[in-house]
């Protein structure tokens, strides 16, 4: 029986999350319809594929509670073609979790790009000793996957695949694990009581299900889509997190609207008693915008000025954003310190060996003759384009975070990374990054040293 490819099973999944999403937040919808503006007039830009790629382009973010949770994930991700690639530290930012990214690793990553970042709870840093159980207990009980989807999942595994005849199936029975539902199953008093610790202890603790929290499409022009957002009524966060603009985009660049506030119904264990209604804030919606990922020395130099930005900022909290000034603000900030301080054109980018590179053999040619690789590059022989970063940042995921929830970081300590604890409730290690991105320049080399066997690097 034929199977659906993980790419485009990768592609189903994900547009019938983007359309379950747009049902339930009419406001992503919104922000569809403005990235789809902006970036409309600059697609000629775009070769054909990047061009696919774009429309379909987003990532999303869920948050798990406990290690099995993590676990029957990772197993639907790799039946889509996702593995799950870095270790996110949010303890940091204060923040009770740890995360990993799913995503494709190969040449797939130009038909469908589809991402999620996945937070897993991390107990250790509730402090308060009847919180810390009160959340394991209400995670202990619940079961993230319907019994169908569980199995549709473990007859992939057993066959090798998702027979076309079952693909519809497996992404309903999938896609419901990612859907709100605004019935808690915590009564009020204990959904204020884990809010108290942290309201991201809450939302992971208190529903059946964990919900995506936010959509995030890709836009060629993100400084156009937070002063479009303004216009339209889409309430911004205060700042584009990441680099500043750049004539040579590099990482990520990020920004969302504010989740909005919603009715829940708790869950009340007196039968008689009536419903009480309540409020929860979990869900948003982001853009992001990305460049060429960096390499160590690159996120190095990277790392230092943005730090040196960071410390030398001053508080535009207070600044009211609804014309854009504390992002104006900070974007001009970083400014001072990326100007000059990071090259911004490509071809010092490559030579300084700051960026990943993907290299292209011009049509037709080949050689035997001994050059360099500059020197084919100079020729037009061989081009040559940054390749694009398909993770995410800590500092920027700790800033959605914070700015969605309004995070408290009274009630959980700051703690430290714990890789190989995550790495064991996955259950596997997460791969790097950095190797991917290596690989894939590597491998574009090969392609070069086919054209030009006597290329020197
Ligand atoms: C995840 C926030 C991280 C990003 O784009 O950096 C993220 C969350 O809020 O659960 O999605
Ligand atoms: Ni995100």
């Amino acid at each position: 029986m034929p199977f659906v490819s993980s790419t485009e099973l990768r592609q189903r999944f994900s547009l019938a999350m983007s359309e379950m999403y747009r049902k339930e937040v009419p406001l992503y919808g919104d922000l569809l319809d403005l990235v789809r503006d902006v970036n409309e007039p600059l697609l000629d830009t775009l070769r054909p594929l990047e061009r696919s790629r774009l429309n379909q382009e987003r990532h999303g973010a869920i948050r798990v509670g406990k290690e099995q949770e993590l676990r029957n994930l990772a197993r639907l991700f790799r039946q889509l073609g996702m593995h799950a690639v870095g270790y996110y530290d949010l303890s940091t930012a204060g923040l009770p979790v740890h995360a990993t990214a799913f995503r494709a690793t190969d040449a797939s990553l130009l038909e469908n790009p589809f991402r999620l970042f996945v937070s897993l709870l991390r107990e250790d840093l509730i402090t308060d000793e009847n919180t810390r159980q009160l959340a394991r207990k209400t995670l202990s009980n619940r079961e993230i996957f319907s019994a169908r989807a569980l199995k549709l999942i473990a007859h992939a595994e057993a066959v090798g695949g998702v027979e076309e005849v079952i693909a519809d199936e497996f992404i309903t029975a999938a896609l419901a694990t990612f859907a709100f539902d605004r019935v808690s199953t915590v009564s009020e008093d204990h959904y204020t009581q884990l809010a108290k610790a942290s309201p991201l202890v809450a939302d992971i603790a208190s529903f059946a299900t964990p919900h995506i929290n936010h959509l995030t499409p890709c836009t060629l022009d993100i400084d156009a889509v937070q002063r479009g957002m303004i216009s339209r009524g889409i309430p911004p966060k205060s700042i584009i997190e990441g680099p500043p603009p750049r004539l040579c985009p590099i990482l990520l660049r990020q920004t969302s609207f504010t989740a909005l506030k919603e009715r829940i119904i708790f869950d009340n264990l007196d039968p008689a008693a009536s419903l009480n209604v309540g409020h929860h804030k979990a869900r948003f919606g982001e853009i992001e915008s990305r460049g060429a990922a960096l390499t160590a020395k690159g996120r190095a130099l990277f790392d230092e000025l943005f730090e040196q930005a960071r410390s030398t900022e001053v508080d535009t909290s207070a600044t009211p954003h609804g014309d854009n000034a504390a992002n104006d603000i900070h974007q001009a900030h970083l400014q001072k310190f990326f100007k000059g301080g990071f090259p911004d054109d490509w071809e010092t980018l490559r030579k300084q060996g700051l960026i990943f590179v993907r290299y292209e053999v011009a049509e037709g040619q080949h050689s035997t003759e001994p050059k360099s690789l500059d020197e084919l590059i100079a020729e037009g022989k061989v081009t040559f384009k940054g390749i694009l970063y398909e993770d995410f940042l800590p500092a920027s995921a700790a800033g959605i975070f914070s700015s969605n929830l309004g995070e408290n970081k009274a009630g959980h300590s700051k703690g430290n990374p714990d890789q190989a604890g995550f790495e064991k409730s996955l259950g596997h290690a997460v791969l790097e990054a950095e190797d991917i991105y290596r690989t894939s320049e590597e491998q574009s080399l090969q392609e070069v040293r086919k054209a030009f066997p006597a290329v020197t690097l």
